[in-house]
């Protein structure tokens, strides 16, 4: 089944930045347990937008999340030292996010992963910048997955990113992003597909109409992960119904389940 990463704590998002600030753990305790209830099955934290507060917001925002969630966490940040310290605190297994090929990034994150049993985000952005076509992508996929087999990150447990661009300023990246999710999954069928999709509706209006088909297309590509807000009922139930049509829900069982519960209306 899809795998949502609830996406909302994040300090990138002004009221989380503001009850960060302020130690607020109820706000933060109930916005986990609402992604959770919404069906997120990971908490991406991310504590990076108070600059120089890092490592001491990540602390807290793992302290104050830990005893209330029912699921693993997506620890979430450039910062190789940060990921390290993060790593150490929790409890289940988390999904690192994130390791690329940026020289200075892979060459720090690759001992620190070396033997770890975790899921690991693998951004397929390196020195030069976003890929250029999806050959790009591939390739940028390939050498990562190799490198993560290396130091004993099996290829079940990478979630390659391919880096979602804004369609508004080439009309060709929603086809280039697609083509490279099935030439991935064509070479690696066991590797997992994940990544932010809003860019792909930047400068444009409207944009949750277009993130919401977008990922149905992905999905018919092979992704079968995303970084989203679970609290998005619309975007939520297009998932689950693209997983049905898939052939991911056996009996419809899922499907059901939600037009019972009411998380899915037409
Ligand atoms: N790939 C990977 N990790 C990622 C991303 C990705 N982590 C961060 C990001 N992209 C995904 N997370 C978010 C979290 C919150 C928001 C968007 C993406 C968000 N943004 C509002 C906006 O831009 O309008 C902020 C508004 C507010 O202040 O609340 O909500 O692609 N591997």
């Amino acid at each position: 089944m899809f795998e949502v990463i609830g996406e909302r704590i994040n300090t990138s998002r002004k009221l989380v930045q503001a009850a960060v600030a302020d130690r607020d753990a109820d706000y933060i305790i109930d916005d986990v347990k609402k992604q959770q209830d919404a069906g997120a099955t990971y908490i991406d934290v991310n504590a990076g937008a108070r600059i120089g507060h890092e490592e001491e917001d990540m602390k807290w925002l793992l302290d104050t999340i830990q005893p209330i969630a029912t699921v693993p966490l997506t620890l979430d940040s450039p910062d190789p030292a940060i990921l390290e310290m993060a790593f150490a605190m929790v409890e289940k297994t988390p999904m690192i996010n994130s390791i690329s090929l940026e020289k200075e990034r892979f060459d720090a994150m690759m001992p620190f992963l070396d033997g770890k049993d975790c899921k690991v985000i693998a951004l397929c952005m390196d020195d030069a910048g976003m890929p250029s076509s999806s050959d790009d992508i591939l390739g940028r996929a390939k050498t990562l997955v190799a490198e993560l087999n290396k130091i004993g990150i099996g290829t079940a447990n990478i979630y390659v990113d391919p880096l979602v661009q804004p369609i508004s300023t080439d009309s060709s990246k929603g086809v280039m992003v697609l083509d490279a999710v099935r030439a991935i999954k064509a070479e690696f069928p066991e590797v997992h597909i994940t990544g932010g999709l809003s860019n792909i509706s930047y400068g444009l209006p409207q944009r949750h109409i277009i993130n919401r088909t977008f990922v149905t297309l992905m999905m018919d590509a092979g992704m079968d992960s995303a970084i989203i807000d679970p609290l998005d009922s619309k975007i939520m139930a297009s998932i689950r119904t693209a997983d049905m049509l898939l052939g991911h829900d056996q009996f419809c069982m899922n499907y059901l389940k939600g037009t019972r519960d009411g998380s899915i209306v037409s």
